[in-house]
């Protein structure tokens, strides 16, 4: 089976690469700490792969590739790149290296125990071109011009297997927009200036090709977005699958990640005006789509057993099948409660980190947070065969258009159907299917923060946090410059009150406190000197460390927030939102999550400092807080932001200095990449007077 797969792959793409003996056997790339080879670009150089006996890289341009997806890892003993899927039976694509090293100086090779923050594996360059343009699409029926990527909603899949080297190449076909693509949940290690945020780089002029350049030093499911105003609620966006290894067998995996979604019928930017008015007090959604597709409720009154394609994503098994099913959020507004009728679900990753196996009947996806799941197959499923797959907007955390989605509010006028896909018994290639009779699981947890379901995921790389955290320093190194002293309590960690401003308020308007303003005209990366001086700049500097026990803690505190304590607020009018907060650069580990407010006195008491969850995205629950730590390990200016579109938009981001005060940042990025970041601004101010000016009201990520 293995040499039929060679020889394919072979034949496809010309990969055969034959390789003398090598004079070191180290396929790894380690980067721990006080390696001086860190501040060299991802990127493996033909020097490095000459070191380690192999001639060069297989690197192809996926258009074209006609059938399957295939990783390519040299293999010790052959020399030889060596093609294998990620299907079930091929699990020896990692394996293959654990047993070649085995005997090495390399620990254990390359499993999904492997500590993928030290090595990572070899693997190779894919191209991939993404095309932003105007198209008018009707993903529900209601027609509107929207922003997409390569013409599609989501946009074209990005996909590679761990260690490869991605270069993506995209191009601003708007005529009236920039644009900047942020790789969500992607380390970005020692590699900053390819994040795609608005701190980064200057906005892709129109016509304007940018190319980002980066490894894949973690696997599992992501997505790509517009970092651009609120270009990613108008489409721009699309999947990212990194294949690798999992915490538990499976049989089939998906090609196609299941995209679930908000849609908003204007655009994203007109929406926005509801943010801050007082009367509708918030932008809202119109639709849920999954994988680019909705429906209106005349239209599945009208189904006749035809084209069910259209209506609802069909997702194929088999009895007794068990299905690797890849789960994204990509709403702008809105978090959810998966579930599929009549099947429980087993969760092997949370966001790109693989997590000890765990069985649920549901489970929460905030906004920008994923899932690789396997559902287990019935082994005697219904005559129908027919099963429904649930995307139930969570309560309190969705903005709908004709009223909040609340699952125990019989009287919602409008409610929306949370039936959005179809799991099917058999092959589907029919286009004629009826509609499942299905009945829902039982969820008794509706809740968007889901606090026993978040903080009960266990990685299965474990990282121990220290007690003590790095940020035992002053009160004015760590003190987030947009705060007051008023903002107490603060203590020997990083505290973020979330808050709306009072002021605004008494106006009878809604503003998030002291909202980041981000220039798009003068990024931080390229301003470095001066980050921290505008009042809107939201600047905490942190202490470049690569020690393994150096972590920074942070509250992020949201009882100041709408919550169910202020009885003057109506939850129709105003939800009372959790904040799905993201960070970029690093992971962080989720060392308490709560409705209670934060008390300094003893919440940390409470803390989870041994193995805790560990993501990219974390709920902040009104009301409440939550604690995390993270390792100041990883070079930069990195965005914290909510990932409610509308949120960042309206400001509610915090901008990280990761920096050892000594000039390491501008050191890393001195020479050709500071120049090509400076070309990139040139060309974007001399596009200024020919786009859309959106710097009045907007953050700017
Ligand atoms: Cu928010």
């Amino acid at each position: 089976m293995a040499a039929y797969r060679l020889n394919l792959i072979q034949s496809l793409f010309s990969v055969l690469v034959f390789c003398k003996p090598a004079l070191t056997l180290d396929f790894g790339q380690s980067y721990s700490a006080g390696n001086s080879d860190l501040l060299a670009p991802r990127l493996y150089t033909e020097h490095d792969l000459k070191s380690k006996g192999l001639s060069d890289h297989v690197s192809f341009h996926p258009e074209g590739a006609s059938e399957g997806f295939y990783c390519h890892y040299p293999d010790l003993k052959s020399k030889e790149w060596e093609a294998c899927n990620d299907g079930a039976d091929s699990r020896w694509c990692w394996l293959r290296q654990l047993q070649a090293q085995e005997g090495e100086s390399h620990p254990k090779g390359y499993t999904v125990t492997t500590n993928y923050d030290n090595y990572v594996p070899i693997g190779i360059q894919r191209h991939y071109h993404l095309d932003i343009s105007k198209q008018t699409i009707a993903p529900d029926g209601t027609p509107r011009e929207a922003r997409l990527m390569n013409g599609t909603y989501p946009g074209a899949t990005v996909e590679a297997c761990w260690g490869d080297t991605v270069i993506v190449h995209v191009t601003n076909n708007l005529d009236d927009e920039g644009s900047v693509i942020h790789w969500h949940g992607l380390r970005q290690f020692y590699n900053n200036d390819q994040d795609g945020v608005a701190l980064t780089q200057c906005p892709i002029a129109r016509g304007s090709t940018w190319t980002y350049n980066f490894t894949m030093l973690q696997y599992g499911t992501t997505w790509y977005h517009s970092h651009y105003i609120l270009q990613y609620a108008d489409g721009v966006l699309g999947p990212i699958v990194v294949h690798g290894p999992a915490s538990a067998p499976y049989d089939v995996s998906l090609p196609t990640p299941h995209f679930m979604s908000d849609w908003v019928y204007r655009k994203a930017e007109e929406e926005f005006d509801n943010e801050k008015d007082p009367v509708v007090r918030g932008s809202k959604a119109d639709n849920i789509l999954v994988n680019g597709i909705g429906r209106s409720k005349e239209a599945v009154a009208a189904y006749n057993g035809e084209d069910i394609q259209s209506l609802y994503p069909i997702t194929e098994i088999l009895p007794g099948q068990r299905v690797r099913m890849r789960l994204i959020n990509g709403a702008a507004g809105t978090s959810f409660i998966f579930s599929v009728d009549g099947h429980s679900i087993e969760i092997i990753a949370n966001d790109l980190v693989p997590v000890e196996p765990k069985i649920v009947d549901s489970l929460l996806v905030a906004i920008g947070q994923r899932y690789d799941i396997i559902i287990h197959g019935l082994d005697n499923p219904s005559p129908s065969g027919n099963y429904w797959i649930r995307t139930h907007p969570a309560d309190g955390c969705n903005t709908f258009r004709n009223g909040l989605f609340n699952s125990t509010d019989s009287t919602n006028e409008d409610p929306l159907d949370p039936r959005t896909g179809i799991l099917h018994y058999g092959h589907s290639s029919a286009t004629y299917l009826s509609l499942p009779d299905s009945t829902a699981n039982t969820i008794t947890d509706f809740s968007c923060a889901r606090i026993s379901e978040q903080t009960s995921l266990r990685p299965v790389v474990p990282w121990s946090i220290s007690t003590t955290p790095l940020n035992n320093l002053t009160l004015s190194t760590f003190y987030p410059s947009h705060q007051t002293e008023n903002d107490e309590p603060y203590g020997n960690y990083t505290h973020w009150l979330l808050r709306l401003d009072p002021l605004v308020e008494k106006q009878g308007g809604v503003s998030f406190h002291n909202p980041l303003f981000a220039n798009f005209s003068t990024p931080s990366l390229l301003d470095f000197t001066n980050i921290g001086q505008g009042a809107n700049d939201n600047v905490i500097r942190l202490p470049y460390s690569s020690k393994p026990t150096d972590f920074i803690h942070m509250v992020i505190d949201g009882s100041l927030l709408p919550s169910t304590n202020q009885s003057d607020l109506d939850p129709d009018v105003i939800p009372l939102l959790a904040h799905p907060m993201h960070w970029h650069g690093s992971d962080v580990v989720l060392l308490a999550q709560s409705e209670q407010p934060f008390d300094p006195a003893t919440s940390m008491d409470t803390w989870n400092y041994e193995n805790p969850p560990r993501r990219d995205t974390i709920m902040a629950p009104a009301g409440g807080y939550v604690a995390v730590a993270f390792k100041p390990d990883n070079p930069g200016v990195w965005l914290v932001h909510c990932h409610i579109a509308w949120h960042a938009s309206a400001g509610l981001a915090l901008q990280m200095v990761i920096d050892d005060g000594q000039g390491m940042v501008q050191s890393m990025l001195a020479g050709e990449r500071m120049e090509r970041l400076g070309k990139g601004c040139e060309e974007w101010k001399a596009d200024l007077g020919k786009v859309v000016d959106y710097q009045k009201e907007e953050s700017g990520v």
